[in-house]
C-alpha cells in the first residue's frame, strides 16, 4: 500500500472519487481509516490516453441531471461515438423514449440497421448506477455493498447487491456480484477456493464509489487493464450487464464463432446461446465460452472469464471496451493477470479445468461419413485404405448403423453383424466410434424401446409446465430430452451406455444434436407464455427467439430451468458419456462433443461441426482450432474436406495436409455430397494425402508429449503465434499458421491454385522438417525431387515458400528436439516402431526436448507411475537423455537414429556410449549429421562427435 499519498480531504467514502486499496492492504487487516485514498485526481487514471474513466468520474464528484421519466433530455451528451454505451440494448426506441430513460440521443453516422455501430441513444455520465458503500477488508479480500437508488428500465431491478472481491492468487482476482436476499441461479461449476496471503505483485484494485466501478491496474506498467465504472452496471432479474475499458484492441476468446482469431471492436456483437446452425459469421454457434485475453501493447496479456450460463450478448467497441449483457444468473468474475499470454490460459484452466489426457489411438486418423449405409460397406471403406496404404486408427458411423434412427439400437438390414464387424476392427488393431444423439425417440408402444421406458421410468426427461416430458422432435421424431444435470440420469445413461456396449464393444461416442438440437421451435405443443421464454432483453440470437431450433426455455431441468442451463446442455452430455465410457470400458474414455461449454476440455473434444467444403472454411478453421486450444478444448478439429458440399481434390488434398496437423483428425462429410475417402481421389493426390498422414503418425509420440503438457500444466497443443512470441507484434495476427506447442510451426497452402506459401517465421532459425524426415525415418514417402532443405534464418519476417501440392511446409525450431517414430497403418503397429530423434541446433549449438510415453490407453496411469517420462538434451556436440521416470512400457523403446540438424562442419568421429559410429552421414548442403545407433530411449545415453 502506497503510504505517501496524500489522504482524501473529505469524509472516508464520501467524496473521493476512489479507494485505492492495494492488495497490501489485506494483510495487515488495515482498518478502514488506514486506507489509502486516491486524491482528487485519481493518479495514473489518466495516464492511459484511451482510458475513459474521467467522464465517470466527473458524474461522481458533481452529479449530473438525474433522469425523470418524461422530463426534460439530459446534458453531458457529448461522449465520442465509440465510447458511448447504448442505452437502448433491448430495442430501437425513439428520441422521446431515450430521452424518457434519461439518455442522451444523439444520432450519427447511418441509420442503425442490422449493422451495429455508434449507439444514437447512451448512456449520460449522470445516468444512475449503483454506489458502493460498507468497503470492508475481510481475510480473503474485501466485501461491499451496492445500492441504486433509482429503478432502470429493465423489469425488476435488483437494488441492492453485495460484491466479494477475492484476492486468490499472485495472479488471480475473483469478484462476484449477488443478490444478498435470495439465491439466483449459479452455474455448478466449483471453482478452487484459495486466497493469496501475500498482496499481488501484479495487479492492484481500486474502486470507484459512485457510480460503482472497479478497477484493476497491471502493477508493472500501470495499465488499466479492467474499469467497470466507463458505464452504469445494470443488475435486473433478467438482465445484468457489467462494462469495462479495454487496455488494447487486440482480443481472443468468446467462443464458439466463425471468424479470424483476433475479434474485431468495430461493435461487434458476440452471441452465447449454443445453437445446431452450420457454421457462418456473426452467429451463435455450437458452443459457449464466456473468456476473453486481451494481449496488451508491449506483448503481456490478460483475462477475464464471467462463469455464467445465461444467454448472453458480449458487445465489443473501438473505445476500445466490452459490455457482457446477461439475461441471468449472478456476476462472477475472474481476472487473470498473465502476465504472459500462456500464463492466461494455464490460469484460466486452473478455474475451468485442465484438459483431459486422451488414449494414445485418439491422435490417430479417423474417417467417417454420414451414408456408410451398411457393415458391408464401412468394412469396404476400412479395406480400401489398408490397401491403398493409409493409416487409419478410427472407424466411424453416423446415424446409419441405428435401427429407426434410435440410440442404442442397431438395423438388422445391413448393420445385423455390427458387433462383429467393431470386433474384427479390433483385431486389425483398429478402433470404433459411433453417432450417439442426446433426444430418445418417445413415440413407440409401451415397452417398445427401453431407453425411453426406463428413462419415463427413473423420471430423466426435461419436463414442460405440465410437468410432462418436453417432447420435441429430432432424427428418430418425437424425441424426449435427457436432463444430464440430475444424478438419476447420469446413472440410467450410464447403464444405456454399458447394455449397448456389451452388444457392440465401441471404443468411443461422438456425441451430436447436443444443444441440444430439436427440429420444432421448443417442442412439438410450442412454449408457454412467460417471462423465461420472452425475456425483455433477447440477445442477437440466430431465428429471433431463444426457442429457435432447441427447446423452451421454461422447460424445467433437476438444477434449475433450461433457460439457465441450455448452454451447459452438450457439457453435461460429455461429463455423462465421458463417465459411463469408463465405467463401460475401464480404460480412458474418448468423447468428441459438438456442444461446448466453459470447462468442456476436461471431459471431451470438439469437432467444428457442418463446415462447408470451401476454401474460405479451410482457412477459417485454423482460427477456430486456435482458439479451442485457448479454451482448454485442445483435442479439436473440423470436418477435413468440409463436411457440406462437394469437396474437389485439390481442397481436399490441402485440407487432409492441414487436417494432419489438428490436434483431433477425421475426415467427414455429408449424406448428399460426394464421398471424399483419401483413395478417392487420383494417385498424385493420394500420394500427397499419404505423405501428410505419414508425417502425422511419424510426430504422434511429440503430438502424444503435447497432451500431456496440456494435462498437466495447462498447455496448448496448436497454438498461435502470438503464444509463443508474444512480444513480436508481428505474430499477433496470425491465424492462418500454427504451432504445434514451442518447437514445430505448420504454414499449410489456404488457397487454391498455388504451388508457394507466404508464412510469418519468428526471429531465430527454423529447418524445414519435411525434408529431412524422409531421411530420418527411410520410410516416409520420399521428399519433392530437387528440392533443397535450407534452414531459414528469420529476423522475424514473412518467408514465401515452396508449396507443391504434396508439400505441407513443416519447421523445427531450433532449440528443440522431438521425438519421432514408425509411422504404421495404425497407432497399435506404430507405437512398436523404433523412434528417431530431430535434434535442432541453436547457433550455440544446444537444444532440448521430451517425450512422455505410457501404454497409451488405462485410467490412472500418471498417478500410479505407470509412465515414462525422458528429457532430451543437446549441446557441446552431444546429445544425451535424462530420465524422468521409466516404466516396461517406455523401457522396450528403442532408439535408431538422430538426426542433427545445424553442425557447421563434418565432425571426423561419431561417438555412441563411447562407441565409434562408422556408418554416419554429413550433408553439408543442409548442414545436417545424420547419426545411426542402436540405443533404448529409456537408458541413458551420451552421443558426441568431434
Ligand atoms: O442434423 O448425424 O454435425 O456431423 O453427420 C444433422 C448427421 C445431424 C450433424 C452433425 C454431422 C452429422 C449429422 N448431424
Amino acid at each position: 500500500m502506497d503510504r505517501k499519498r496524500p489522504p482524501c480531504s473529505r469524509p472516508l467514502l464520501g467524496a473521493c472519487a476512489l479507494l485505492s486499496l492495494a492488495t497490501a492492504v489485506l494483510l495487515g487487516h488495515v482498518l478502514l481509516h488506514d486506507l489509502a485514498v486516491m486524491p482528487q485526481e485519481p493518479r495514473g487514471l489518466s495516464r492511459d490516453p484511451e482510458e475513459k474513466l474521467g467522464a465517470h468520474q466527473q458524474g461522481a464528484s458533481g452529479p449530473g441531471p438525474r433522469p425523470r421519466p418524461g422530463g426534460a433530455a439530459p446534458t453531458q451528451c457529448d461522449a465520442p461515438p465509440n465510447s458511448r454505451f447504448d442505452c437502448a440494448p433491448d430495442r430501437a426506441i425513439t428520441r422521446e423514449q431515450c430521452e424518457a430513460r434519461g439518455c442522451c440521443y444523439v444520432p450519427v453516422g447511418p441509420p442503425r440497421g442490422s449493422q451495429m455501430g455508434p449507439p444514437w441513444c447512451f448512456f449520460p455520465p449522470s445516468y444512475p448506477s449503483y454506489r458502493l458503500g460498507n468497503l470492508t477488508a475481510t481475510d480473503t479480500g474485501y466485501t461491499a455493498s451496492l445500492a441504486r437508488a433509482t429503478p432502470t428500465f429493465f423489469p425488476r431491478d435488483i437494488l441492492s447487491l453485495r460484491l466479494d472481491v477475492l484476492l486468490e492468487t499472485d495472479s488471480r482476482l475473483h469478484f462476484t456480484i449477488r443478490d444478498p436476499a435470495s439465491r439466483r441461479y449459479e452455474v455448478p461449476m466449483e471453482t478452487p477456493r484459495v486466497h493469496s496471503r501475500a498482496p499481488s505483485t501484479l495487479y492492484t484494485v481500486e474502486f470507484s464509489e459512485e457510480p460503482f466501478g472497479l478497477v484493476v491496474r497491471r502493477k508493472l506498467d500501470g495499465r488499466v487493464l479492467l474499469n467497470t465504472s466507463v458505464a452504469p452496471l445494470f443488475f435486473a432479474d433478467q438482465f445484468l450487464q457489467l462494462s469495462t475499458s479495454l487496455p488494447s484492441q487486440r482480443v481472443t476468446g468468446l467462443a464458439e464463432h466463425l471468424g479470424p482469431l483476433m475479434l474485431n471492436t468495430n461493435w461487434t456483437k458476440i452471441t452465447l446461446w449454443n445453437r445446431d446452425l452450420a457454421p457462418t459469421a456473426d452467429a451463435n454457434l455450437y458452443g459457449s465460452h464466456p473468456f476473453y485475453l486481451v494481449l496488451e501493447d508491449g506483448g503481456l496479456a490478460h483475462g477475464v472469464f464471467l462463469l455464467n450460463s445465461n444467454a448472453m450478448d458480449v458487445v465489443l467497441q473501438p473505445s476500445p471496451a466490452l459490455s457482457w449483457r446477461s439475461t441471468g444468473g449472478i456476476l462472477d468474475m475472474f481476472v487473470f493477470l498473465g502476465p504472459e499470454p500462456e500464463s492466461v490460459v494455464r490460469q484460466y484452466l486452473d478455474i475451468v479445468g485442465r484438459p483431459f489426457m486422451p488414449p494414445y489411438w485418439a491422435l490417430g486418423f479417423h474417417l467417417c461419413r454420414w451414408g456408410y449405409s451398411s457393415t458391408a460397406v464401412t468394412r469396404q471403406v476400412v479395406e480400401n485404405m489398408t490397401r491403398a496404404g493409409f493409416p487409419l486408427d478410427v472407424q466411424w458411423n453416423d446415424l446409419d448403423y441405428m435401427d429407426a434412427r434410435r440410440d442404442f439400437t442397431f438395423n438388422p438390414d445391413g448393420f445385423g453383424d455390427f458387433p462383429a464387424m467393431v470386433e474384427e476392427f479390433h483385431r486389425g488393431g483398429r478402433r470404433y466410434v459411433m453417432i450417439v444423439d442426446p433426444a430418445i425417440s418417445s413415440s413407440g408402444p409401451a415397452g417398445s424401446y427401453r431407453p425411453y421406458d426406463e428413462g419415463l421410468r427413473r423420471g430423466v426427461f426435461i419436463t414442460n409446465e405440465t410437468g410432462q416430458p418436453l417432447i420435441g422432435k429430432v432424427w428418430p421424431g418425437p424425441t424426449a430430452f435427457p436432463d444430464f444435470t440430475n444424478p438419476e440420469t447420469l446413472d440410467w445413461w450410464q447403464d444405456m451406455v454399458a447394455e449397448f456396449h456389451a452388444q457392440v464393444p465401441f471404443d468411443g461416442m461422438w456425441i451430436d444434436m447436443n444443444e441440444p438440437s430439436n427440429f420444432v421451435k421448443g417442442s412439438v405443443d410450442g412454449c408457454p407464455d412467460n417471462d423465461l421464454e420472452n425475456p425483455p432483453y433477447v440477445p442477437g440470437v440466430v431465428g429471433g427467439t431463444l426457442r429457435a431450433a432447441t427447446i423452451c426455455a421454461s422447460s424445467r431441468q433437476w438444477l434449475s430451468t433450461h433457460y439457465n442451463l441450455h448452454n451447459l446442455y452438450g457439457l453435461t452430455e460429455a461429463q455423462a458419456s465421458s463417465r459411463a465410457l469408463v465405467k463401460a470400458r475401464g480404460t480412458r474414455p474418448f468423447v468428441i462433443s459438438r456442444s461446448t461449454f466453459a470447462g468442456h476440455g476436461q471431459y471431451a473434444g470438439h469437432w467444428t461441426g457442418d463446415v462447408e467444403s470451401s476454401w474460405e472454411h479451410l482457412s477459417l478453421s485454423v482460427p477456430e482450432i486456435l482458439l479451442f486450444n485457448l479454451l482448454g478444448v485442445p483435442l479439436v478439429g473440423a470436418d477435413i474436406c468440409g463436411f457440406r458440399g462437394s469437396t474437389s481434390e485439390e481442397l481436399c488434398v490441402r485440407w487432409t495436409q492441414l487436417g494432419a496437423f489438428y490436434p483431433f483428425m477425421r475426415n467427414h462429410n455429408e449424406l448428399q455430397s460426394l464421398p471424399q475417402e483419401p483413395y478417392r481421389f487420383s494417385e498424385p493426390a493420394q500420394q500427397a494425402m499419404r505423405r501428410a498422414l505419414t508425417l502425422r503418425y511419424v510426430l504422434l509420440p511429440h503430438l502424444y508429449t503435447l497432451f500431456h503438457g496440456a494435462h498437466t500444466r495447462g498447455d496448448t497443443v496448436a497454438r498461435p503465434l502470438f503464444l509463443e512470441f508474444p512480444e513480436d507484434s508481428r505474430t499477433w495476427t496470425v491465424d492462418r499458421q500454427l504451432l504445434w506447442g514451442r518447437a514445430l510451426l505448420v504454414t499449410p497452402v489456404l488457397e487454391p491454385g498455388k504451388v508457394e506459401v507466404t508464412g510469418y517465421f519468428p526471429a531465430g532459425t527454423w529447418y524445414d522438417l519435411q525434408a529431412v524426415s524422409a531421411e530420418v525415418l527411410g520410410s516416409l514417402p520420399p521428399a519433392p525431387a530437387g528440392r533443397p532443405a535450407p534452414a531459414i534464418h528469420s529476423e522475424g519476417q514473412w518467408v514465401t515458400l515452396p508449396a507443391p501440392l504434396d508439400t505441407i511446409n513443416l519447421h523445427l525450431r531450433a532449440g528443440h528436439i522431438i521425438p519421432l517414430q514408425g509411422p504404421g497403418l495404425t497407432t497399435t503397429e506404430s507405437r512398436k516402431q523404433p523412434m528417431a530423434l530431430a535434434v535442432a541446433l541453436t547457433s550455440g549449438g544446444e537444444a532440448q526436448g521430451e517425450l512422455f510415453w505410457d501404454d497409451g490407453e488405462s485410467l490412472g496411469a500418471l498417478e500410479r507411475g505407470a509412465y515414462t517420462q525422458v528429457a532430451f538434451l543437446a549441446g557441446n556436440n552431444t546429445v544425451m537423455n535424462q530420465l524422468v521416470h521409466v516404466d516396461s512400457e517406455g523401457a522396450g523403446l528403442q532408439l535408431r537414429r538422430v538426426v542433427v540438424l545445424g553442425v557447421a562442419s563434418a565432425p571426423q568421429q561419431v561417438l555412441s556410449d563411447g562407441a565409434q559410429v562408422s556408418n554416419f552421414t554429413y550433408s553439408p548442403d543442409t548442414q545436417t549429421l545424420d547419426i545411426p545407433v542402436s540405443l533404448m530411449v529409456a537408458q541413458q545415453f551420451l552421443i558426441s562427435w568431434s
